[in-house]
């Protein structure tokens, strides 16, 4: 990888300044071996620079590249008649005690072969791609067996080899009780979640290790279990944790030196500063809020008192959230959860790396991390929040290439 000098663009450095954003006008950025050397103001670039290949940008925004930090986007399948009997009145619960629900999902992700799921999935990453993401997490949980949770991994891992995007895989077998073990819970986590684990860091497919802490989902004491396992193995931990009901799970994560809590709309305020001790995240996925018509909020005062960080994502998932749109993530998170433009790209950048444990490598435009950015047709920042879809991005950069 070669060297270039970008110029004429207003940076969104995503450090410092008094309006969060470290705007920079008329902004060189160098990049070298794919990592960014300088950023600073035009005037001020360096001598050394001078001989690089330089490359205007006509004036154009340019941020860290977005980050999609919890998604579902290996699944078999799609839920679109649950979406219609929902809208006719039927409950999540009825359809789920139908057959339809995560085991319909389960079922047709099984039923899959690696191809077809890969085939699946690449739109989806598309889409995201479109938004300017260049890095996204990947659960399991669609599978729920040994052999279909390492495959679903093994899927998302192979995005890497067809698209340009960095791909961060999360072991989350403990999403729902399969059919087989209906009413043994603990005998899934027994013969499924923890050995699954362990077999699936053997191979290396494990990130970090997830669970949904919730009445339909795992008690605080069966994740506990995993999280010893992930523990043992040394490998991160993060958390479905309020998102329906309060188990706690967010205390339990934070215990846990968490990367991140997850949903957390019905999160006791007074478990913040748990959160906030740890350097746990709280990712919101307002996708989900938004498509299940919750109309709790998470305790964003309390959060944003205690200095919690605070990351947005997609969620993108077949029930609770079909969005495979980052930025329709931010404008949600803005328009019903009353973050600002300013905390919903710090969401999906700065956060959004730290939430996957890559606060070193991504998420800011500063001297040492990735040259992957995003170029937009936008006139500031605030502009990618406050447009509802539509295609805003102009371009990305990645290394000392702009395509
Ligand atoms: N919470 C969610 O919102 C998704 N998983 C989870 O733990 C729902 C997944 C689905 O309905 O397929
Ligand atoms: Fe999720």
């Amino acid at each position: 990888m070669g060297k270039r000098v970008f110029t004429n663009c207003l940076a969104a450095t995503m450090v410092g300044g008094d309006d969060g954003y470290g705007l920079i006008v008329d902004a060189a950025i160098a990049v070298s071996d794919g990592r960014i050397g300088w950023v600073g103001a035009h005037a001020d670039l360096p001598e050394d620079y001078a001989d690089w290949p330089h490359q205007g940008l006509d004036g154009a925004l340019v941020t860290p590249a977005l980050i999609d930090c919890h998604t579902h986007l290996v699944f078999g399948g799609d839920r679109s008649q649950e979406f219609a009997l929902r809208l006719n009145g039927a409950s999540y619960e009825e359809i789920a005690r139908a057959g339809g629900g995560i085991r319909s999902t389960v079922g047709a992700t099984r039923a899959a072969s690696d191809g077809e799921l890969l085939t699946a999935a690449l739109p989806r990453v598309d889409d995201l791609l479109a938004d300017g993401v260049a890095v996204i997490e990947v659960k399991s949980g669609y599978g729920l067996t040994v052999a279909d949770e390492m495959r679903m991994l093994r899927v998302a891992r192979q995005i890497e080899q067809h698209r340009p995007v960095r791909v961060r895989t999360t072991w989350l077998a403990a999403h729902a009780i399969p059919e087989e073990f209906e009413g043994e819970a603990d005998r899934y986590i027994d013969e499924v979640a923890i050995p699954g684990l362990e077999q699936a860091a053997d191979e290396g497919l494990v990130d970090a290790v997830d669970g949904f802490c919730e009445g339909i989902g795992f008690t605080p004491a069966q994740i506990r279990r995993v999280f010893e396992k992930a523990k043992a193995l040394g490998l991160p931990v993060k958390l479905h944790a309020e998102q329906l009901s309060d188990l706690k799970g967010a205390v339990l994560a934070a215990e846990y030196g968490a990367l991140s809590a997850d949903h957390l709309e019905y999160l006791d305020p007074q478990d913040v500063p748990a959160m906030a001790a740890s350097g746990t995240v709280a990712v919101m996925l307002p996708g989900a809020f938004y498509a299940l018509r919750e109309t709790k909020m998470p305790p964003f005062d309390a959060l944003s008192e205690h200095g919690v960080p605070m990351a947005v994502a997609t969620d993108c998932n077949p029930g609770s959230s079909p969005l495979p749109s980052l930025r329709l993530a931010m404008n949600m998170a803005c328009t019903l959860f009353r973050m600002t433009p300013q905390e919903a790209l710090t969401g999906t950048t700065l956060n959004a790396a730290k939430a996957l444990g890559l606060g070193d490598e991504y998420g800011t435009i500063e001297t040492g991390k990735r040259a992957e950015l995003a170029v937009w047709n936008a006139p500031h920042p605030n502009y990618l929040s406050y447009w509802i879809g539509g295609q805003l991005l102009r371009g990305r950069i990645s290394g000392d290439t702009f395509v």
